[in-house]
């Protein structure tokens, strides 16, 4: 059984990681109307991950006598300077997200509610896996400037890194039926 104030932690973070796929699909579709077809991918995938994070973490809940709640979300940003400006603002979110866990794991702990903990283990290491990945992507941007024919590679490279998403991700669901 979880306590009030980890389903209540739990139910925020369930938003969080909806958000999280909302903003990647408005990024996405961003991407695919600027001529960033593998950076789009790469968003859509990343936003039908952020969908996984979310149904693990409503499955937990209900499975530990919780009850996962839904709620409004804002409106996400549509419009973008640049390439660079979506993966900035993509690191960023990240960032937020891994501070947002990390409150989770320690009302958790001062809740003495270490079953939730080690379930959120696996969100740690998922984001500093995430935030590493993002900063690589950043790198790259950021080489190839405003060359176009750098940036037309980083999106092809960014097409390869989407279709290992996907894979990985097929591979997830498989492990996770009821996701
Ligand atoms: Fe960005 O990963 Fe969810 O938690």
């Amino acid at each position: 059984m979880v306590t009030k104030s980890v389903e209540k932690e739990i139910n925020e973070q369930i938003l969080r990681e909806e958000h999280s796929s909302r903003i990647y699909i408005a990024m996405a579709s961003w991407c695919q109307v600027n001529g960033y077809q593998g950076a789009a991918a790469w968003l859509y995938a990343q936003a039908d991950e952020e969908r996984i994070h979310q149904l693990k973490l409503i499955h937990y809940l209900d499975d530990r006598g919780g009850n996962a709640q839904l709620s409004d979300l804002e409106k996400p940003a549509h419009k973008f300077k640049s390439l660079l400006d979506v993966f900035q603002q993509v690191l960023k979110h990240e960032e937020y997200i891994s501070a947002s866990i990390n409150e989770v794991y320690s009302v958790s702990i001062k809740q003495s509610d270490f079953a939730t903990s080690n379930f959120l283990q696996w969100y740690i290491t998922e984001q500093t896996e995430e935030e590493s990945t993002v900063r690589g992507i950043l790198d790259q941007i950021r080489l190839a400037g405003e060359d176009k024919g750098g940036l037309f590679m980083m999106d092809k490279e960014l097409a390869a890194l989407a279709a290992k998403k996907r894979a990985s991700l097929l591979a997830m669901a498989g492990m996770n039926a009821g996701v």
